[in-house]
């Protein structure tokens, strides 16, 4: 199963950019360079939906992506890139925390984490900013096939010292890998 008919609808810098209606969200964050916007054209099956680079701070706005007219996945740009720490930065600060906070479409966040890599500093205040905000937080552990099975074990067992919530692990070289969080991402970006 892969997002069908998923449409690019706007970059945005700000709130008055936001589309103005009801359709929920699903937000993707976490650092440059991780596979944020990887993720979503993997789920979509389509290498064009979100531009990708092996340079970090590819992404640079929110940009907004509606499916099947239903619901929408946004794909934000990531932090520690250069001076873009989520706090630090403050255009990007506002932006972002605008969009986490203020933003009522939000259903639930995926941060996306490189599974080769601990927690950073940026990933841990990331999540406190996300716990605040009392809405559903998933975590999802890219780039799985660079570790051996006894590394996405660790990676499984140090996460799940952080974060409560489900934990999955995936690799655009694996298509299938993906299988479960696109029927669970449908599913919350479809409920009422
Ligand atoms: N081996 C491997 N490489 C991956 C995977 N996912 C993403 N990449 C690579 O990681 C690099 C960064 O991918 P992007 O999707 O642009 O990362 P991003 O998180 O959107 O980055 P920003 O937009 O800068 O925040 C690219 O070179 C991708 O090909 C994966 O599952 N496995
Ligand atoms: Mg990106």
């Amino acid at each position: 199963m892969f997002l069908s008919k998923i449409k690019f609808i706007i970059s945005a810098p700000n709130k008055a950019s936001w589309p103005k209606d009801s359709l929920n969200e699903i937000c993707l964050l976490g650092k440059s360079n991780v596979g944020k916007s990887s993720f979503l054209n993997a789920i979509s099956n389509n290498n064009k939906i979100a531009r990708v680079s092996s340079t970090p701070g590819c992404t640079k706005l929110l940009n907004f992506f509606e499916v099947d007219s239903s619901y929408r996945i946004v794909d934000a740009p990531g932090y520690g890139y250069a001076k873009t720490s989520i706090l630090d930065d403050k255009k990007f600060a506002k932006m972002m925390e605008e969009y986490i906070f203020e933003r009522e479409n939000v259903k639930l966040f995926i941060l996306l984490v490189d599974s080769r890599r601990e927690l950073s500093h940026d990933d841990i205040d990331c999540l406190e900013m996300l716990k605040k905000t009392n809405k559903e937080v998933l975590v999802i552990g890219t780039k799985a096939d660079k570790l051996n099975q006894s590394m996405k074990s660790k990676f499984i067992k140090n996460i799940s010292n952080v974060i409560s919530s489900k934990v999955y692990l995936t690799s655009i070289l694996k298509k299938d890998s993906f299988n479960e969080i696109i029927m669970y991402i449908d599913k919350v970006g479809r409920q009422e």
